[in-house]
């Protein structure tokens, strides 16, 4: 009796199977800031392709049309209802989603944040693109580096919220008296990821501080905008733009002279790197300090006392190379 009714179980899967070729042993959530972002849609790229790479495993990538964590919650609710098996999110907020990752996981779901984190107690693991303090100095030294008698710098972020750019924000504003003395940042303002805001916010800049000498914008979406809006005001050559930026979308602008250089990791090996981490948790490797995951072709990390890790250091892009990195990402 006992063993019919396994089979009937078994033939039902099998018939569920066969029904939807899509069905998956494994249901892994990419959850981002917002849709629209070429930043994100290069990290899905890598999520499927790790998704292929481990078989059985489909990527659900989804996010709010805006950069907010109200949005975001909404959808960490849809996807607790629809029971999927991992959570791996980039937080628009690092507090505001706890209660609602907190419920995924009481419900036995996974849950990761990857490029902007949310607090411990709402994920098991938080990957980092690379060490906080180094991505600090690296915005300010792109600005630095072509104001070789200092000048007025500016920060252009995404939202006022988002975990990764405050905690970038921070490690700057710690370095600068000490590596950056003769480096005056005069204001710091969020076109939260959007790019109507972000031109607003740029042109916004330019009219206050006449004699700014550079806006640093560590968002891909900030930089492009500031990058634009400069070009527009035929300021280039008086303003340097610098910054996060993702190559396929910068490349005009490293061009055109509006920004002399940038940086950023690869988007395709976070989204990667976010799914492997996600499988493994699902297949029960526990998320502890000291613990070591593998994840594929990108290597290993191993966790810290604070369960997070980080990945490559920020690479850096100007006319040397701009041309070759916006073909892959
Ligand atoms: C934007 C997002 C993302 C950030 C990059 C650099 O696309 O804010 O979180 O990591 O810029």
């Amino acid at each position: 009796m006992k063993f019919l009714k396994t089979l009937a179980v078994t033939t039902a899967l099998a018939t569920t199977m066969m029904a939807n070729p899509g069905f998956a042993a494994e249901r892994i959530a990419l959850v981002v800031k917002s849709l629209g972002n070429g930043f994100f849609d290069a990290a899905a790229k890598g999520a499927e392709e790790a998704a292929k790479e481990l078989g059985d495993v489909e990527v659900i990538y989804t996010g709010p049309t805006s950069a907010t964590a109200e949005g975001q919650i909404e959808i960490i609710n849809s996807l607790i209802a629809q029971q999927v098996d991992a959570i791996a999110i980039s937080a628009n907020d690092p507090d505001a989603l706890v209660p609602a990752l907190e419920k995924a996981m009481e419900r036995g779901i996974k849950v990761i944040s990857w490029d902007s984190g949310v607090a411990p107690e709402g994920r098991m693991i938080h990957l980092n693109p690379s060490d906080t303090g180094l991505i600090g100095e690296t915005i300010i030294k792109l600005a630095a580096d072509y104001l070789p008698n200092g000048g007025d710098v500016a920060i252009l972020s995404a939202s006022s919220t988002a975990t990764n750019q405050n905690a970038w924000i921070d490690a700057a504003k710690e370095i600068l008296p000490t590596k950056f003395p003769n480096i005056n940042l005069v204001s710091v303002v969020y076109g939260d990821d959007d790019s109507v805001k972000s031109t607003n916010e740029a042109k916004g800049l330019i009219a206050t501080y006449p004699d700014l000498d550079a806006i640093i914008a560590p968002t891909t979406v900030g930089v492009v905008a500031a990058a634009q809006v400069v070009t527009d005001e035929g300021l280039i050559g008086k303003i340097n733009v610098t910054g996060l930026a993702l190559p396929s979308e910068f490349k005009q602008f490293i061009d055109n002279g509006a920004s002399q250089a940038v940086a950023l990791w690869n988007p395709i090996d976070l989204g990667y790197s976010a799914v492997y981490l996600s499988h493994q948790l699902i297949g029960g490797m526990e998320a502890k300090p000291g613990a070591t995951f593998s994840i594929g072709k990108v290597g290993e990390i191993t966790l810290d006392d604070t369960n997070s890790a980080a990945m490559a250091a920020p690479f850096q892009f100007d006319k040397s190379n701009i041309d070759e990195f916006s073909k892959i990402y």
